[in-house]
């Protein structure tokens, strides 16, 4: 039986990696901050609280990541735990540069002491491509992070380069697109929309508030990239890759892709700051621009080649972005109604 450690495992991600592996018949161990029992809720949805080892891990200290990599010989070890979100980063970049970079050197380094033997995963992402110098974005394309969280990515990304090629460990780094899933966090923007058309749909017409609608992202599901992690960690030659769909969706459409799953009627006018959407069965304004969820810089177009996975790795998602809306939209308004 396989012993992976999962760190970040009570994130979205860390959900999915977690029943993947469990059904794989992995002995799985996944890491929990120090009174964050309260979030067992997506390991919850996803039936597999009870079948998790947790430990007690934070990536800014380092004597809790030796305790846990010290005391068991792990197959794997797939580093998903980060802030995640890349809004706050402007607020906290201290704190994002010392989990999300220093956190994986931290990792690494335990590895390399106590067991160098231990494949890796680094959780890295599109948003260190920031203004893209490419389009699509693939393994060569250069980087430029636009934010506090993307910079300190691009830190755990090379860091993990460099101890494969200095170390000789099994190190690889997955350069995932966004990955969205019913258990996705409130704050990014997919949950936030189908979770505020839900509650409309149910009659709470309060509008949707958000930012930059023009933005596009290359949108997956969640459950197909962490089988793409999983792959990664089974070649004989640890190498880096893109995981992606290979298309892009402005906000916008995905907006009126979880209205229409609900059954809303989406009308758009204005421009810039005064765009909104009225709900026209409701007569309700459902969805409006608040400048407060504009980013100081922001990353415009996202989208994913990942050939090299679809190739090397046999890896395809299977979800499409309206499929996902679809799927996150009814989910919140069956939730709501319970
Ligand atoms: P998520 O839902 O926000 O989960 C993040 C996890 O990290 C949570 O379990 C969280 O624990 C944990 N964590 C936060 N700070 C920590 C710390 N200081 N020490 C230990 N654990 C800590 O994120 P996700 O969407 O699953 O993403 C997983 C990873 O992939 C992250 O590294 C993210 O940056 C990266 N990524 C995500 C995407 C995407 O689209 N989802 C794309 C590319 C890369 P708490 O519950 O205690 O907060
Ligand atoms: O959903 P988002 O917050 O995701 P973002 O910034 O792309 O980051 C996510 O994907 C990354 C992979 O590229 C991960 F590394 C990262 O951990 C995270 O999972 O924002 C997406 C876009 C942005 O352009 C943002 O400006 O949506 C725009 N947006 C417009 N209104 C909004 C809102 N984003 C949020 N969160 N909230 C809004 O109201």
């Amino acid at each position: 039986m396989k012993k992976a450690l999962i760190t970040g495992v009570t994130g979205q991600d860390g959900s999915y990696l977690a029943r993947l592996l469990l059904d794989m018949g992995y002995d799985v161990t996944g890491t929990i901050r120090a009174n964050s029992q309260a979030k067992m809720t997506r390991l919850r949805k996803l039936g597999v609280a009870d079948a998790v080892r947790l430990v007690d891990v934070d990536l800014s200290e380092i004597n809790s990541i030796n305790r846990a990599i010290r005391g068991t010989a792990f197959d794997e070890v797939y580093n998903l735990a980060a802030q995640s979100f890349v809004g706050s980063s402007w607020d906290q970049p201290i704190y994002v540069a010392d989990v999300n970079g220093l956190g994986v050197v931290r990792l690494l380094d335990a590895l390399r002491t106590y067991s160098p033997q231990t494949r890796f995963y680094q959780a890295s992402t599109s948003e260190m491509f920031g203004r893209a110098r490419a389009v699509p974005q693939n393994e060569e394309t250069p980087f430029h992070p636009r934010s506090p969280y993307g910079a300190a990515k691009v830190y755990g990304h090379y860091i993990t380069v460099n101890y494969r090629e200095s170390f000789g460990l099994h190190a690889s780094s997955g350069i995932l697109f966004n990955h969205e899933s019913p258990v996705r966090s409130a704050e990014m923007v997919t949950r936030k929309i189908t979770l505020g058309l839900a509650r409309f749909a149910h009659g709470d017409h309060v509008p949707v508030e958000l930012g930059n609608l023009d933005a596009r992202r290359d949108w997956g599901f969640a459950g197909d990239y962490v089988e793409g992690m999983w792959r990664m960690l089974q070649q004989d030659v640890a190498e880096d890759y893109v995981l992606a769909t290979g298309i892009t969706t402005p906000i916008r459409d995905f907006v009126g892709f979880a209205a229409e799953a609900l059954g809303l009627d989406l009308a758009w006018s204005g421009t810039a700051e005064a765009e909104h959407a009225v709900d026209r069965r409701s007569g309700k304004v459902a969805v409006k621009v608040n400048p407060r969820f504009y980013r100081p810089a922001e990353v415009d177009l996202l989208l994913g080649d990942a050939t090299k996975a679809r190739t090397r790795l046999g890896w395809q998602p299977k979800v499409t972005a309206r499929e996902l809306a679809e799927m996150m939209a009814t989910s919140d308004y069956d939730d709501g109604r319970a």
